[in-house]
């Protein structure tokens, strides 16, 4: 007699089904259903609880990567991408504001420099606005077919730049975060964390500073002072990284993490 097929299949489709029931997962042998599960889908995962609190096994994950001007995010992105890509995962790459076209278009009246004075609480609820679409558009459907997303930037950048660069009380900033993404937070967030004048000489090379990279520094000191303080509160979720060592050992911190998150999946 030959081998006998055997496979569990796990199903990440009661995700986003609020309050319906539907099997959590089945043991086929030989492409029969041997055994099946049901699982209660968890009431409020509708409005976002954290997806891989929820349900488990072969889920997605989410990834936000965060820091202040000119730390690499856009190499270190690339680094993660391509790291979790090798080993078979589908990654979802996107940004904040972002990662739809009526976001992007958010992001547009965010970023440019105008005449007219954008008061601190237009700013905020424009980027929750986009957040909004981009969490219903993008994130949320990634997550629900076990797709991992990696995010340019979250809301740890709001709570950063509105709260420390701008600001903002913390307490109103952590509103508007469970309106909008009820419970959903990030599995996991890499800051990357470099001197700010450093930085900023390298972001300045780039290109013309945009509205928020004509600030000044004392702005993004506050910035990288309300980072450093989120990758303290919760070391589990933040993992602050050195930007200023030389690129592989910023990576090899990086991939340090992954294979901690990759361990942990399940
Ligand atoms: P990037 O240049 O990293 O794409 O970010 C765009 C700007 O959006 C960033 N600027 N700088 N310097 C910070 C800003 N931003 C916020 O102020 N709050 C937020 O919540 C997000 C996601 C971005």
């Amino acid at each position: 007699m030959g081998p006998i097929s055997i496979r569990l299949v796990a199903s990440t489709r009661s995700v986003y089904t609020y309050g319906a029931k539907r099997p959590a997962w089945w043991v086929f042998v030989e492409n029969k259903v041997l055994f099946k599960r049901k699982r209660k889908a968890v009431k409020g995962v509708g409005m976002g609880a954290s997806v891989s609190e929820s349900v488990g096994a072969n889920i997605g994950r989410f990834i936000t990567m965060e820091g202040t001007e000119g730390v690499g995010k856009s190499t270190n992105l690339g680094f993660v991408r391509d790291w979790l890509t090798s080993r078979g995962i589908h990654v979802v790459v996107t940004r904040e504001p972002g990662g739809t076209p009526l976001a992007e278009e958010i992001r547009h009246l965010l970023l440019s420099n105008r005449d007219e004075p954008v008061f601190p609480l237009t700013e905020l609820l424009l980027i929750f606005a986009a957040r909004a679409q981009h969490l219903e558009q993008v994130v949320k459907p990634a997550l629900a077919r076990g797709h991992w997303v990696l995010c340019d930037r979250f809301t740890d950048s709001t709570f950063a730049y509105q709260g420390g660069g701008r600001g903002f009380d913390r307490a109103q900033i952590r509103q508007l975060e469970t309106l909008v993404q009820g419970t959903l937070r990030p599995d996991m967030t890499l800051i990357l964390d470099i001197d700010i004048e450093l930085g900023l000489s390298r972001a300045r090379q780039r290109s013309e500073p945009d509205r928020f990279e004509g600030e000044t520094i004392a702005f993004f000191q506050r910035v990288r002072g309300v980072y450093q303080e989120l990758a303290a509160s919760a070391p589990e979720r933040y993992t602050l990284v050195d930007a200023g060592q030389p690129l592989a050992a910023v990576q090899e911190d990086i991939e340090q993490v992954l294979v901690t998150l990759l361990d942990g999946r399940g």
